[in-house]
């Protein structure tokens, strides 16, 4: 084999390796995501923002810039559920570290919610009612108005 031929090769698999295998990750990454979630529970995107607070959905830092220059409302989310269901919630960050606390589920994240890595927490709402979430790591001067509400129906 002459040089050139090895060189097309060993190009070839090196641009190969650079594209397959961050698509390979994160193809696994959605797979071991979705194992995770139950199929009949009821799921939902929350993104932290310091200055938009909770916001229903999945937000990346330039959809909150560009958010930002076009005057869009922003309103605390409400999560309507029924009593019974398995709720989960996805949790992620467009900013800083962001905490979660739902109190009266037993729900806490303690080691917090960083950008790009976005954390699950899941629970049964075993009880009808009006319940607060909230952010419980201070995350900046908006950081008491990061909240939103879980609205269970019996
Ligand atoms: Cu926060």
């Amino acid at each position: 084999m002459d040089n050139k031929k090895a060189d097309l090769i060993y190009f070839v698999l090196v641009i190969w390796f650079i594209v397959a295998l961050p698509l390979g990750i994160s193809a696994y990454d959605r797979y071991s995501w979705n194992l995770r979630i139950p199929q009949e529970a009821k799921v939902f995107d929350l993104t932290g923002n310091t200055q938009k607070g909770w916001v229903s959905g999945h937000i990346e830092a330039a959809d909150v810039l560009i958010g930002s220059l076009i005057p869009r409302q922003f309103s605390p989310p409400v999560i309507t559920v029924n009593k019974g269901d398995r709720v989960i919630l996805r949790l992620a960050s467009s900013d800083v570290v962001h905490g979660f606390s739902l109190k009266d589920f037993d729900i806490f994240v303690n080691d917090g919610i960083h950008p790009g890595k976005p954390q699950i927490v899941s629970f049964i709402a075993d009880k009808a009612g009006t319940f607060t979430f909230a952010c419980n790591s201070i995350c900046g001067s908006l950081h008491e108005n990061m909240s939103g509400t879980i609205l269970v129906n019996a």
